[in-house]
C-alpha cells in the first residue's frame, strides 16, 4: 500500500508560510497539541501504576481519556440544495494538494448520497456503499456500520487522484425503479418534480443507488481527525431523517452554501431551515458560504463595483436568513480550487477562500480545544487529587508514627504496652467504624438498583415496547399522537426521578465521607455531584424535532400508521436510546468515581493501622531497635514527599501541554508589572 502522497509535505507548506495552506497548518497545530497532550496524560499514567498509587477505576478513566485524545475526530459538513457547490468547494478546501478535482461536482445533481470522508487508525484505503434498499431494513445508518457486510466494499488500487476519483464517481450512481417500489424505499413522489422525484415518460422514478458512502483514505488532514461530510441535494432526494437528528447536529461545523447566481430561493430556505438552523438558535460553527461569485467578475464591473455588489449580496442573504452578515462568506469555490492548482495567489485571494477558511478554523478548532482541554484537565485534575489525597494520608500516617515512637525514646516496657492497647483500641474503632460502612454500602446499592430501574436500558426497552403497541392499536391519528408524546413524557419522568436518587445517593455518601472524616481523620473532600440536565436538554431537542418532522397534523393524517411507528422508531426512538446509553454509561462512571476514593483511604487506613501496631509489636519484643524503626519511618516520609513532588511536575506537564496559562496572584501581578 503506498502511504500518503509524497510530495505533500506539512511542514514544507509551513515553511513557505502559504496562504493555501492555512487550514492544513492549523489542524496540524491542533493534532500536535492534543499528542503532546496525550503523552502527558500518558506518562502520568504509568507513573501511578509503577508506583502503585492509583486504583483500576483511575486507571480506567486515563485510558479512557486517552482514546478520546487519540481518536478525536472533527466533523465538517456541507449542506445545500443540489449543484450549490457543495462538492467543489470540499475539493477546494481539503482536497487541492491533489491538483484536481477528487469529489465528481458537475451541472445538475451529482452526489447522491452522504459521503464521508474520514481515515481511522487501522482501516484499509476504500470507498464502503450502503446499497439504497437497506431503507427496507428499518435500521438507521449508524446501526448499520457495525454489520460489514451490509456494505459493498470497493478497495482503492492506489492513492493517486485518478483512482480517488473512479471510486468517488460512485457516489453519483443511480437507477430506475417503478415508484411503488421508490415509495417503499421512502421516496416522495411528485409529477412536477418540485417536493419529490419526477416520474420518467415509462413511469420510473430515479433513484440513488446508494445510501450512504465512507471513504477511507489517508490524507494528511484525514489522518489527523478531520472527517468532512459531503451531502447531495436534500431537498427532492428524500433525506434520512438521521441527518437531521443526528449527523448535523454532531458535526463541529456545518457550511451552508448558496450560489451567486440563483440567490435564496424558496428551497434553499426550506433546506435551511429543515437542516441547518432546524429552530435552534445560532451555534457556534455554523457558517453560510455564497458560492460562485466569478459569476460577478464579467469584465465590465471594476472591483469595487463587485465588491458593493457582493456586500449587497451579502446583507440580502444575512436579512433572509435572519442572521449576522459576519458569518456569511462569498466565495468562489471553482475559482480557489483552480488558483490552488495552478499556484494563483491572486486569484486564490480573488476567490476569497482564504478568508472562509479563516473564520472556519477561528471558530471549530479553538472551540473544539476548549472542550478538549476542559476534558483532560478535569479527568487528570480528578484522578490527580484523589492520588494526592491518598500520598497525604500516608504521609500524615507516618508522621504521627513517627512521632509516636520519638515518644518511646527512653521509655520504659510499660510505656510500650500502654502504646499497644492504644493502637488496638483505635483499631477495634474502626473496624467498628466499617460496620456501619457496610450497613450504609447495603443501603447504597439499593439505591442504584432503583436508580438503573428508571435511567437504565431495560426501563427503556419497556416503554419502547408499550408505546410501539400503543400505535399498533390506535384507530386515530389522536391514539398515535397520545403514544408518541407518552413516551416523551415517561422518559422524562423516568430521567426526574433519577435526578431524585442521585441526589439521595450524594447526600447519603456525604454524611459517611464526613464520619469517617471526624470519627477517623480520613481526609475526604465531598463527594461530586452529578447531573441528569444535560440527557433532558437532549431530550429536549429530539422532543422539539419529533414535533416538527412527526408530530404535525398533516403528517399524523397523511402518513399510515404503521410508516409511522416505523420512523418514529428508525428516528426519535434510537436517538433516545442513544441518549440513555451515555447516561448510563455517565451514572456508572459517576458511582465509581464517588466510591473509589471511600474505599481506597479504607483499605489505606487499615494498612497503616495494622503498621503500626507491628512496629510498636516488635519493639516491645525487643526484635528491631526503636532508632532503626525511626530511621525506617523518616525514609517513608521522604519517599512519599518525592511521589508528591512528581505528582506536581506531572500536572504541570499536563497543564504545559495544554498550554494552560497559570494564574497565580503572583504571575498576574509581574504580568501587569
Ligand atoms: N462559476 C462557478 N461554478 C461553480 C462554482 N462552484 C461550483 N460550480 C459549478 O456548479 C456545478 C455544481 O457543483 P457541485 O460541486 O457538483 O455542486 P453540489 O452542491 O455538490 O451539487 P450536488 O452534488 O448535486 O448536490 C458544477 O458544474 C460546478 O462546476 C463556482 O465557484 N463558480
Ligand atoms: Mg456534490
Amino acid at each position: 500500500m503506498a502511504g500518503p502522497p509524497s510530495w505533500f509535505n506539512l511542514a514544507d507548506v509551513s515553511a513557505m508560510n502559504d496562504p493555501m495552506m492555512n487550514l492544513a497548518e492549523q489542524f496540524s497545530a491542533y493534532s500536535h497539541w492534543r499528542s503532546g497532550a496525550a503523552d502527558a496524560v500518558t506518562k502520568l499514567r504509568s507513573w501511578l501504576t509503577r508506583n502503585e498509587v492509583g486504583d483500576v477505576q483511575a486507571d480506567l478513566r486515563l485510558q479512557y481519556l486517552l482514546e478520546r485524545l487519540r481518536d478525536d475526530k472533527l466533523t465538517v459538513a456541507f449542506v445545500a440544495e443540489f449543484s450549490r457547490g457543495k462538492s467543489e468547494l470540499i475539493n477546494a478546501i481539503f482536497f487541492a494538494n491533489y491538483r484536481d478535482r477528487i469529489l465528481p461536482s458537475s451541472a445538475g445533481r451529482t452526489t447522491m448520497c452522504p459521503t464521508e470522508l474520514q481515515w481511522s487508525r487501522d482501516a484499509k484505503p476504500e470507498l464502503r456503499l450502503l446499497p439504497i434498499r437497506t431503507r427496507a431494513m428499518q435500521a438507521p445508518v449508524s446501526e448499520l456500520k457495525r454489520f460489514a457486510d451490509e456494505w459493498r466494499v470497493f478497495p482503492l488500487a492506489s492513492l493517486e487522484a485518478s483512482d480517488l476519483q473512479g471510486a468517488l464517481a460512485r457516489v453519483g450512481d443511480t437507477e430506475r425503479v417503478s415508484q411503488d417500489e421508490a415509495a417503499r424505499l421512502g421516496f416522495k413522489i411528485d409529477p412536477k418534480g418540485e417536493t419529490g422525484l419526477k416520474p420518467a415518460a415509462d413511469g420510473t422514478v430515479e433513484i440513488p443507488s446508494w445510501r450512504h458512502a465512507v471513504m477511507q483514505f489517508p490524507h494528511p488532514l484525514l489522518e489527523q481527525g478531520l472527517v468532512v461530510l459531503d451531502t447531495p441535494g436534500l431537498n427532492a432526494i428524500g433525506a434520512e431523517p438521521e441527518l437531521t437528528l443526528s449527523l448535523l447536529p454532531n458535526a463541529h461545523a456545518v457550511l451552508f452554501i448558496l450560489a451567486a447566481d440563483t440567490g435564496v430561493t424558496q428551497s434553499d430556505l426550506a433546506v435551511w431551515r429543515d437542516y441547518v438552523h432546524a429552530g435552534q438558535v445560532s451555534r457556534k460553527g455554523r457558517l453560510v458560504v455564497l458560492n460562485k461569485i466569478d459569476g460577478l467578475w464579467d469584465g465590465l464591473r471594476d472591483d469595487e463595483q463587485i465588491g458593493e455588489e457582493l456586500d449587497r449580496q451579502v446583507r440580502t442573504v444575512a436579512d433572509t436568513l435572519e442572521i449576522s452578515p459576519a458569518v456569511v462568506f462569498p466565495v468562489s469555490a471553482q475559482k480557489g480550487l483552480v488558483a490552488r492548482v495552478n499556484d494563483d495567489v491572486a486569484l486564490l485571494e480573488r476567490s476569497r477562500l482564504p478568508e472562509l477558511e479563516r473564520a472556519l478554523t477561528e471558530d471549530l478548532l479553538p472551540t473544539k480545544q476548549d472542550i478538549v482541554r476542559d476534558n483532560t484537565l478535569g479527568e487528570t485534575g480528578d484522578v490527580a487529587r484523589q492520588t494526592r489525597v491518598l500520598l497525604e494520608a500516608r504521609l500524615s500516617s507516618l508522621r504521627e508514627q513517627l512521632q509516636e515512637l520519638t515518644d518511646l525514646r527512653g521509655k520504659n516496657q510499660s510505656v510500650i504496652e500502654y502504646m499497644m492497647r492504644k493502637i488496638r483500641t483505635e483499631k477495634d474503632e474502626f473496624e467498628q467504624g466499617l460496620q456501619k460502612y457496610y450497613a450504609v454500602r447495603s443501603v447504597f446499592s439499593d439505591l442504584t438498583n432503583s436508580l438503573f430501574a428508571h435511567i437504565g436500558m431495560d426501563a427503556l426497552r419497556d416503554e419502547t415496547r408499550r408505546t410501539r403497541e400503543a400505535m399498533l392499536d390506535s384507530s386515530f391519528s389522536k391514539g398515535l399522537r397520545e403514544a408518541m408524546e407518552g413516551f416523551f413524557a415517561h422518559l422524562r419522568a423516568n430521567l426526574r426521578r433519577s435526578t431524585d436518587e442521585i441526589g439521595e445517593i450524594t447526600r447519603m455518601l456525604e454524611a459517611m465521607y464526613k464520619r469517617f472524616a471526624v470519627e477517623h481523620g480520613l481526609k475526604l473532600s465531598s463527594p461530586v455531584s452529578f447531573s441528569t440536565l444535560r440527557y433532558e436538554k437532549e431530550l429536549e431537542r429530539l422532543e422539539t424535532a419529533f414535533n416538527r418532522q412527526i408530530n404535525t397534523t398533516l403528517t399524523l393524517v397523511t402518513t399510515e400508521k404503521h410508516a409511522l411507528t416505523q420512523k418514529f422508531f428508525e428516528t426519535i426512538a434510537v436517538q433516545a436510546r442513544h441518549t440513555f446509553e451515555v447516561a448510563n454509561r455517565d451514572v456508572e462512571q459517576w458511582l465509581r468515581a464517588v466510591m473509589s476514593p471511600l474505599e481506597t483511604q479504607v483499605r489505606e487506613y487499615q494498612i497503616q493501622l495494622k503498621r503500626r501496631l507491628e512496629s510498636v509489636k516488635r519493639i516491645h519484643q525487643a526484635t528491631d531497635t526503636l532508632e532503626d524503626r525511626v530511621e525506617e519511618l523518616k525514609q517513608g516520609e521522604d519517599a512519599v514527599l518525592a511521589l508528591l513532588a512528581e505528582l506536581d511536575a506531572l500536572e504541570g506537564g499536563i497543564r504545559d501541554a495544554l498550554g494552560v496559562v497559570e494564574s497565580t496572584p503572583a504571575v498576574a501581578q509581574a504580568k501587569a508589572a
